[in-house]
């Protein structure tokens, strides 16, 4: 029988990021997707590709939380995009009704075109009502320094420093993403247990941040979880799946190109062929 992989995350319209790239990379691997909206995201060709954001109505959210769980026992999560306070409110609702195996939160935290003095307010409803019910969570950069409230993060000890601080904050699980903006010739990304930190490092592709990167790891670890793999071998094969992803990535009429979650498989398919 086919394992599930729920997520409840934004559309993001390009299809590069969001929902469609979660469901996208449940598929490749293997698992049946189910999948909750939070938000509507149009990136603006007219106006430098910023973000316009349109909430979902919170009962809304609630009905398709209700339609998917009712229809289906799931018991791994992603949680990406939510977008406001009210949004959180009926998600945290929702996560604390039933117990998880797994609930993997993407801290997407601030949106361009969103108000910053909404979006100070959805990063402490972030802080304080979702992240104590995450088991795992995928920070990126900016988000570490927030979470962490360390104003620098420029090596990978003080990014293992920042994951210890954010597991302070509930989650058994921290993967500490440092990426393209972590100065240095690899993209460090960390995972820390509550115990120890374990550094995975691999070349950087490029200097260029792509699209779809953050929601694809955070979508893979979920997918691996869900087919029973432990967090650190979820970790490790995300990490390979998406560097794939960004090797083939797609390109675009935008500034930046998105992730392909099929490069994984198309790389394994050719590696057979030899
Ligand atoms: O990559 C972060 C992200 C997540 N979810 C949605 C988004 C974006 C970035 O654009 O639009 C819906």
């Amino acid at each position: 029988m086919v394992e599930l992989a729920y997520v409840i995350a934004g559309s993001e319209a390009t299809g590069g990021a969001g929902l469609q790239a979660d469901l996208k990379t449940f598929q490749e691997l293997g698992v049946y997707g189910v999948g909750t909206i939070t938000c509507i995201v149009s990136f603006d060709p007219k106006n430098g590709w910023g973000h316009r954001f349109v909430p979902v109505d919170p009962q809304v959210i609630a009905d398709q939380i209700e339609a998917a769980t009712t229809a289906h026992d799931l018991d791994v999560v992603k949680v990406g995009m939510l977008g406001t306070p009210a949004t959180i409110d009926v998600v945290a609702r929702a996560l604390r009704g039933q117990s998880w195996r797994h609930v993997v939160l993407d801290p997407v935290l601030i949106c361009k075109g969103q108000e910053p003095g909404a979006a100070l307010d959805t990063d402490t409803a972030l802080r304080e009502q979702i992240l104590p019910l995450a088991t795992v969570v995928t920070p990126n950069l900016f988000e570490a320094r927030t979470l962490s409230g360390m104003d620098v993060i420029e090596t990978p000890e003080q990014l293992v420093e920042a994951a210890r601080r954010i597991a302070d904050l509930g989650p058994r699980y921290v993967v500490a993403k440092g990426g393209v903006d972590l100065p240095g010739p690899d993209a460090i990304d960390v995972l820390y247990d509550g115990e120890e930190a374990i550094v995975f490092a691999a070349p950087k592709i490029g200097d260029e941040r792509v699209a779809g990167a953050g929601c694809t790891l955070a979508a893979a670890i979920t997918a691996e979880l869900a087919k029973g793999a432990s967090v650190a071998s979820a970790v490790e094969f995300a990490k390979e799946f998406v560097t794939a992803g960004i090797e083939g990535r797609v390109a675009a009429n935008t500034p930046f190109d998105t992730v392909w979650q099929g490069a994984y498989v198309e790389q394994l398919t050719l590696d057979d062929d030899l």
